[in-house]
Protein backbone atom coordinates (compact mmCIF):
# COMPACT_ATOMS: atom_id res chain seq x y z
CA UNK A 1 0.00 0.00 0.00
CA UNK A 2 2.95 2.44 0.97
CA UNK A 3 4.80 1.68 -2.79
CA UNK A 4 1.40 2.57 -4.66
CA UNK A 5 0.51 6.08 -2.80
CA UNK A 6 4.24 7.18 -3.34
CA UNK A 7 3.68 5.74 -7.24
CA UNK A 8 0.30 7.69 -6.80
CA UNK A 9 2.47 10.59 -5.61
CA UNK A 10 5.22 11.05 -8.22
CA UNK A 11 2.29 10.42 -10.80
CA UNK A 12 0.57 13.37 -9.71
CA UNK A 13 3.86 15.32 -9.08
CA UNK A 14 4.59 14.35 -13.01
CA UNK A 15 1.22 15.29 -14.34
CA UNK A 16 1.48 18.67 -12.19
CA UNK A 17 4.76 19.90 -13.90
CA UNK A 18 2.72 19.02 -17.09
CA UNK A 19 0.48 20.99 -16.69
CA UNK A 20 2.26 24.03 -15.18
CA UNK A 21 4.67 23.61 -17.83
CA UNK A 22 1.84 24.00 -19.83
CA UNK A 23 -0.06 27.23 -18.89
CA UNK A 24 3.38 28.31 -19.14
CA UNK A 25 4.03 28.63 -23.06
CA UNK A 26 1.07 28.79 -25.28
CA UNK A 27 1.10 29.43 -28.85
CA UNK A 28 -1.71 31.62 -29.61
CA UNK A 29 -3.12 33.18 -33.13
CA UNK A 30 -4.21 36.32 -33.82
CA UNK A 31 -5.13 38.30 -37.41
CA UNK A 32 -4.38 41.65 -38.70
CA UNK A 33 -4.83 43.23 -41.99
CA UNK A 34 -3.67 45.92 -43.59
CA UNK A 35 -5.99 48.36 -45.05
CA UNK A 36 -5.38 51.67 -47.29
CA UNK A 37 -8.04 54.07 -45.86
CA UNK A 38 -8.93 57.68 -45.31
CA UNK A 39 -8.25 59.12 -41.81
CA UNK A 40 -10.46 61.88 -40.82
CA UNK A 41 -8.70 63.99 -38.66
CA UNK A 42 -10.22 65.99 -35.55
CA UNK A 43 -11.33 69.23 -38.37
CA UNK A 44 -12.74 66.45 -40.36
CA UNK A 45 -10.16 66.59 -42.71
CA UNK A 46 -9.19 63.84 -44.91
CA UNK A 47 -6.09 62.60 -44.72
CA UNK A 48 -4.50 59.14 -46.85
CA UNK A 49 -3.56 56.50 -44.56
CA UNK A 50 -3.51 52.88 -43.73
CA UNK A 51 -4.03 51.04 -40.51
CA UNK A 52 -3.03 47.32 -39.19
CA UNK A 53 -6.51 46.33 -38.49
CA UNK A 54 -8.49 43.44 -37.30
CA UNK A 55 -10.89 42.58 -40.27
CA UNK A 56 -10.21 44.14 -43.89
CA UNK A 57 -12.65 47.26 -43.03
CA UNK A 58 -10.18 50.39 -42.37
CA UNK A 59 -9.55 51.46 -39.26
CA UNK A 60 -7.52 54.10 -38.25
CA UNK A 61 -6.49 52.53 -35.27
CA UNK A 62 -3.90 50.27 -35.73
CA UNK A 63 -4.63 46.86 -33.46
CA UNK A 64 -3.29 46.05 -30.11
CA UNK A 65 -1.68 43.01 -29.84
CA UNK A 66 -1.46 41.34 -26.72
CA UNK A 67 0.64 38.56 -25.84
CA UNK A 68 1.15 37.10 -21.88
CA UNK A 69 4.92 36.86 -21.55
CA UNK A 70 6.72 33.42 -22.72
CA UNK A 71 3.44 33.49 -24.93
CA UNK A 72 3.97 32.41 -28.71
CA UNK A 73 1.86 34.57 -31.17
CA UNK A 74 1.52 33.09 -34.75
CA UNK A 75 0.26 36.35 -36.32
CA UNK A 76 -1.19 36.10 -39.78
CA UNK A 77 -0.41 39.46 -41.43
CA UNK A 78 -3.35 39.94 -44.78
CA UNK A 79 -2.26 42.46 -47.45
CA UNK A 80 -5.51 43.89 -48.91
CA UNK A 81 -3.56 47.00 -50.48
CA UNK A 82 -2.54 46.76 -54.64
CA UNK A 83 0.87 46.87 -53.64
CA UNK A 84 3.35 45.00 -51.91
CA UNK A 85 3.74 46.21 -48.00
CA UNK A 86 6.16 45.00 -45.32
CA UNK A 87 6.33 43.45 -41.83
CA UNK A 88 8.61 44.12 -39.29
CA UNK A 89 8.84 44.51 -35.09
CA UNK A 90 11.64 47.22 -33.40
CA UNK A 91 14.53 45.28 -32.14
CA UNK A 92 13.31 42.11 -32.86
CA UNK A 93 15.56 39.74 -34.97
CA UNK A 94 15.15 38.23 -38.25
CA UNK A 95 11.38 39.42 -38.88
CA UNK A 96 11.92 42.18 -42.05
CA UNK A 97 8.82 39.87 -43.53
CA UNK A 98 7.64 41.30 -47.31
CA UNK A 99 4.01 40.72 -47.88
CA UNK A 100 2.97 40.81 -51.51
CA UNK A 101 -0.15 42.53 -52.87
CA UNK A 102 -3.67 40.52 -51.96
CA UNK A 103 -1.11 38.24 -49.62
CA UNK A 104 -0.21 36.82 -46.56
CA UNK A 105 2.05 35.89 -43.92
CA UNK A 106 2.88 34.48 -40.96
CA UNK A 107 5.29 35.62 -38.31
CA UNK A 108 5.99 34.34 -34.74
CA UNK A 109 7.45 36.08 -31.75
CA UNK A 110 7.11 36.23 -28.20
CA UNK A 111 8.80 38.03 -25.19
CA UNK A 112 10.13 37.54 -21.79
CA UNK A 113 9.26 40.58 -20.30
CA UNK A 114 6.82 42.99 -19.62
CA UNK A 115 6.86 45.72 -21.79
CA UNK A 116 5.79 47.64 -25.34
CA UNK A 117 6.71 46.97 -28.48
CA UNK A 118 6.32 48.52 -32.28
CA UNK A 119 5.35 46.49 -35.07
CA UNK A 120 5.30 48.08 -38.09
CA UNK A 121 5.68 48.69 -42.07
CA UNK A 122 9.67 48.70 -42.79
CA UNK A 123 9.25 49.23 -46.86
CA UNK A 124 9.25 52.93 -48.77
CA UNK A 125 11.88 54.11 -46.28
CA UNK A 126 9.03 54.00 -44.03
CA UNK A 127 7.17 56.28 -45.19
CA UNK A 128 4.52 53.36 -45.04
CA UNK A 129 5.21 53.25 -41.22
CA UNK A 130 4.46 56.90 -41.08
CA UNK A 131 1.21 56.87 -43.14
CA UNK A 132 -0.07 54.85 -40.10
CA UNK A 133 1.15 51.33 -40.55
CA UNK A 134 2.87 51.19 -36.66
CA UNK A 135 0.93 49.16 -33.97
CA UNK A 136 1.68 48.36 -30.48
CA UNK A 137 2.43 44.86 -29.05
CA UNK A 138 1.88 44.32 -25.55
CA UNK A 139 3.70 41.52 -23.46
CA UNK A 140 1.63 41.49 -20.73
CA UNK A 141 2.80 39.63 -17.17
CA UNK A 142 -0.06 38.38 -16.18
CA UNK A 143 1.26 37.96 -12.79
CA UNK A 144 1.26 42.15 -12.20
CA UNK A 145 -1.85 43.20 -10.83
CA UNK A 146 -2.51 46.53 -12.47
CA UNK A 147 -4.52 48.91 -14.48
CA UNK A 148 -3.03 49.32 -17.88
CA UNK A 149 -3.40 51.86 -20.27
CA UNK A 150 -2.11 52.27 -23.87
CA UNK A 151 -1.25 55.11 -26.11
CA UNK A 152 0.24 54.76 -29.86
CA UNK A 153 1.43 58.20 -30.50
CA UNK A 154 1.28 60.06 -34.30
CA UNK A 155 1.48 63.45 -36.01
CA UNK A 156 0.21 64.05 -39.80
CA UNK A 157 1.28 66.46 -41.82
CA UNK A 158 -1.91 66.09 -44.67
CA UNK A 159 0.48 67.46 -47.38
CA UNK A 160 3.19 64.70 -46.96
CA UNK A 161 0.67 61.52 -46.88
CA UNK A 162 -0.30 63.07 -50.10
CA UNK A 163 2.93 62.94 -51.37
CA UNK A 164 3.83 59.62 -50.34
CA UNK A 165 0.67 58.21 -51.30
CA UNK A 166 1.80 58.92 -54.88
CA UNK A 167 4.51 57.05 -54.44
CA UNK A 168 7.21 59.90 -54.13
CA UNK A 169 9.74 60.79 -52.07
CA UNK A 170 8.97 63.21 -48.68
CA UNK A 171 11.79 65.80 -47.32
CA UNK A 172 11.75 64.79 -43.71
CA UNK A 173 13.74 68.48 -42.86
CA UNK A 174 10.72 70.54 -43.56
CA UNK A 175 8.00 68.52 -41.52
CA UNK A 176 6.05 70.75 -39.95
CA UNK A 177 3.08 67.83 -38.72
CA UNK A 178 -0.53 69.72 -37.86
CA UNK A 179 -2.06 66.73 -36.73
CA UNK A 180 -1.56 64.98 -33.40
CA UNK A 181 -3.27 61.84 -32.30
CA UNK A 182 -3.52 59.07 -29.75
CA UNK A 183 -4.60 55.81 -30.68
CA UNK A 184 -5.79 57.61 -33.99
CA UNK A 185 -7.86 60.11 -31.87
CA UNK A 186 -6.87 64.23 -30.76
CA UNK A 187 -8.62 65.93 -28.27
CA UNK A 188 -11.58 65.56 -27.14
CA UNK A 189 -11.96 62.55 -28.55
CA UNK A 190 -8.82 60.78 -26.64
CA UNK A 191 -10.73 61.17 -23.74
CA UNK A 192 -13.69 58.65 -24.90
CA UNK A 193 -11.23 56.29 -25.47
CA UNK A 194 -11.32 53.66 -22.41
CA UNK A 195 -7.65 51.87 -22.78
CA UNK A 196 -6.34 55.84 -23.09
CA UNK A 197 -7.86 58.10 -20.77
CA UNK A 198 -6.92 57.01 -17.83
CA UNK A 199 -9.12 56.84 -14.87
CA UNK A 200 -8.61 55.23 -11.36
CA UNK A 201 -8.51 55.78 -7.68
CA UNK A 202 -5.94 56.97 -4.77
CA UNK A 203 -3.40 54.50 -4.56
CA UNK A 204 -4.03 52.50 -7.72
CA UNK A 205 -1.28 50.91 -9.38
CA UNK A 206 -1.74 52.54 -12.97
CA UNK A 207 0.98 51.35 -16.02
CA UNK A 208 0.64 53.72 -18.63
CA UNK A 209 2.36 52.07 -22.08
CA UNK A 210 3.66 54.48 -25.03
CA UNK A 211 4.58 54.08 -28.21
CA UNK A 212 5.65 56.75 -30.75
CA UNK A 213 4.97 55.20 -34.09
CA UNK A 214 5.08 58.87 -35.65
CA UNK A 215 8.67 61.30 -37.02
CA UNK A 216 8.87 63.57 -34.36
CA UNK A 217 9.64 63.69 -30.75
CA UNK A 218 6.90 63.40 -28.44
CA UNK A 219 7.10 64.83 -24.83
CA UNK A 220 4.14 63.64 -22.77
CA UNK A 221 3.56 66.07 -19.62
CA UNK A 222 2.15 64.77 -17.15
CA UNK A 223 0.20 67.46 -14.34
CA UNK A 224 -0.84 66.46 -10.71
CA UNK A 225 1.16 63.63 -10.47
CA UNK A 226 4.75 62.42 -11.12
CA UNK A 227 5.12 58.34 -12.73
CA UNK A 228 8.23 56.53 -12.59
CA UNK A 229 9.87 55.02 -15.74
CA UNK A 230 9.89 51.09 -15.50
CA UNK A 231 10.77 50.36 -18.94
CA UNK A 232 12.38 52.09 -21.77
CA UNK A 233 13.91 50.99 -24.98
CA UNK A 234 15.80 53.84 -26.62
CA UNK A 235 16.78 54.74 -22.58
CA UNK A 236 16.96 51.45 -20.18
CA UNK A 237 19.32 52.94 -18.10
CA UNK A 238 16.50 55.72 -17.50
CA UNK A 239 14.68 53.39 -15.71
CA UNK A 240 13.35 54.30 -11.79
CA UNK A 241 13.33 57.88 -12.50
CA UNK A 242 10.22 60.18 -11.06
CA UNK A 243 9.25 62.54 -13.42
CA UNK A 244 6.38 64.26 -14.56
CA UNK A 245 7.65 64.96 -18.06
CA UNK A 246 8.73 61.54 -20.67
CA UNK A 247 10.19 62.12 -23.97
CA UNK A 248 9.00 59.26 -26.41
CA UNK A 249 11.14 58.83 -29.38
CA UNK A 250 10.52 57.81 -32.60
CA UNK A 251 10.10 54.17 -32.67
CA UNK A 252 10.74 53.69 -29.24
CA UNK A 253 8.50 52.44 -26.00
CA UNK A 254 8.67 54.00 -22.56
CA UNK A 255 6.25 52.47 -19.52
CA UNK A 256 5.60 54.37 -16.92
CA UNK A 257 4.01 53.36 -13.54
CA UNK A 258 1.63 56.17 -11.78
CA UNK A 259 0.36 56.02 -8.55
CA UNK A 260 -2.06 58.78 -7.92
CA UNK A 261 -1.53 60.27 -4.49
CA UNK A 262 -4.25 62.87 -4.82
CA UNK A 263 -8.05 63.01 -6.52
CA UNK A 264 -8.27 65.21 -9.02
CA UNK A 265 -9.05 65.60 -12.91
CA UNK A 266 -5.88 66.79 -14.66
CA UNK A 267 -3.89 67.31 -17.87
CA UNK A 268 -1.57 65.40 -19.89
CA UNK A 269 -0.17 66.76 -23.36
CA UNK A 270 2.65 66.98 -25.67
CA UNK A 271 4.70 69.71 -24.04
CA UNK A 272 5.30 70.85 -27.50
CA UNK A 273 2.61 73.45 -28.26
CA UNK A 274 1.85 72.84 -31.48
CA UNK A 275 1.10 69.33 -30.90
CA UNK A 276 -1.75 70.30 -28.50
CA UNK A 277 -3.50 71.86 -32.01
CA UNK A 278 -5.23 70.44 -34.52
CA UNK A 279 -5.37 71.87 -37.80
CA UNK A 280 -4.36 75.05 -36.00
CA UNK A 281 -7.05 74.34 -33.30
CA UNK A 282 -6.28 74.76 -30.02
CA UNK A 283 -6.37 72.62 -27.80
CA UNK A 284 -7.46 69.92 -30.64
CA UNK A 285 -4.34 67.70 -30.57
CA UNK A 286 -2.36 65.35 -28.04
CA UNK A 287 -4.35 66.07 -25.16
CA UNK A 288 -6.14 64.12 -22.78
CA UNK A 289 -7.11 63.97 -18.87
CA UNK A 290 -6.26 61.63 -16.05
CA UNK A 291 -9.48 61.40 -13.75
CA UNK A 292 -8.64 60.28 -10.32
CA UNK A 293 -11.16 59.39 -7.54
CU1 LIG B 1 0.93 71.55 -19.14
Amino acid sequence: MKANSNLLKVALFVLGNVCAMHSFATTIQDTVFINRGQMMAVDSTYIPYFAFNSSSIFNKENSRLIIDTGDTMELTVINTDSLPHGFDIKNYPNIDSVIPANSFAVISFSFDEDGAHIYYDHTFSEGFRYMGLGGMIVSKNASINVQRFYWNMKEHQKEYNETLDQGLAVNWDEYYPEYFTINGNSNPHINTDPIARVVGSVGDTIHIYMVNTGQSLHSIHFHGYHSTIINSTKFPNHVGRSKDTFGVHSMEAVVVELVPDQVGEYPVHDHNLVAVSGGNIYPNGMFLTLLID
